[in-house]
């Protein structure tokens, strides 16, 4: 083999690694993106065992990866996967314990 083709070959190499090192760049970025954080308001959750009935169901459901409950301010901060579960479903879940979630009016 030629010095230049040996030199093509390695350069070709680089080109390769350097795609593949940004795929992996990309992939990662995306699987950041992939989470998600949805503040719900629970206007009857006002104790802590309300709280714990309410965490309860959300920490058993797939996707969902931390759960923070503000008794005071009836929120419900909820990190999860948006690919594995969607913020209706969150809120189905809640409403499933027997508490309403305040849907929040959007504006423009
Ligand atoms: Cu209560």
């Amino acid at each position: 083999m030629s010095l230049n083709r040996e030199m093509e070959r390695k350069q070709k190499m680089r080109i390769k690694l350097a795609v593949a090192a940004a795929a992996l760049v990309l992939m990662n970025g995306e699987a950041i993106a992939k989470e998600a954080t949805a503040n719900i308001t629970v206007p009857k959750m006002d104790c802590d065992s309300c709280a714990v009935v309410i965490k309860r169901a959300l920490t058993k459901t797939a996707g969902v990866k931390s759960t923070a409950i503000d008794t005071d301010k009836r929120l419900v901060k909820v990190v999860y996967e948006d690919s594995a579960v969607s913020e209706a479903q969150l809120h189905q879940t809640i409403e499933k314990t027997g508490f309403e979630v305040k849907v929040p009016v959007k504006t423009k």
